[in-house]
């Protein structure tokens, strides 16, 4: 039995996409933040950080969502990591990637613009966070000149860990509308019934 910690609107949420994407029955378990409940005892036993995600697949348990996912493709779907050891490799470098580079200026801006009061905000915060998207998001985008998906032309764990970063950007109001090959590619991706599920589980 698999079980996911966490919100679907959280970092949670990438996994919930990818246990959609393999097809794995699971449950999920929320965690009450107003309660401090992933500072309890209890809680740090299953991840120490205090964090979610956490997912926990009999008796096995791991954290970190790109960590967890590029598990689920390879335990329920390993065609989701890709075929080839060069597709593999793309998984892992879009993974690291966007979690490790992408991330960090998003999740600033988010931060400031969702948690911090209005009287508190820095807007110079968020605008040396946003300095730094372009050149990020043109990463991307130059990759998909070439190719309909980040490994080519088959939808993999690159794509769904590296979208599920860009969708910080719809949370914090930052147009992605120059970026076309980004927008096409997002297209596809919203096509997929199992993002469609995920995102249903967000509503
Ligand atoms: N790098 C971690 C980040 C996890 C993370 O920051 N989760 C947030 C929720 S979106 C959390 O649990 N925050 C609680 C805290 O930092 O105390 C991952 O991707 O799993």
């Amino acid at each position: 039995m698999i079980t996911i910690y966490g919100s679907p609107r959280s970092s949670s949420g990438r996994c919930f996409w990818t246990l959609e994407e393999v097809g794995a029955e699971y449950a999920n378990k929320p965690v009450d933040f107003k309660a401090n409940e992933h500072k309890s005892e209890e809680f740090l036993k299953v991840n120490p950080n205090g964090k979610v995600p956490v997912l926990v697949d009999g008796d096995f348990t791991i954290w970190e969502s790109m960590g967890i996912n590029l598990y689920l493709a390879e335990k329920y779907k390993p065609e989701l990591l890709g075929t080839t050891p060069e597709q593999k490799g793309l998984s892992y470098q879009w993974s690291i990637w966007s979690i490790g580079e992408l991330q960090p200026p998003l999740i600033e801006a988010f931060i400031q613009l969702v948690f911090v009061p209005e009287e508190r905000r820095s807007e110079e915060v968020i605008e040396k966070a946003k300095a730094k998207l372009p050149s990020l998001l043109n990463t991307i985008d130059t990759t998909l000149c070439n190719s309909k998906y980040l490994a080519g032309s088959v939808f993999t764990l690159a794509d769904l860990n590296t979208a599920s970063v860009v969708e910080i950007c719809d949370l914090i109001g930052y147009s992605l509308e120059e970026y076309k090959n980004i927008s096409a590619w997002r297209g596809a991706i919203s096509e997929r019934p199992a993002f469609a599920k995920y995102k249903k589980l967000c509503e």
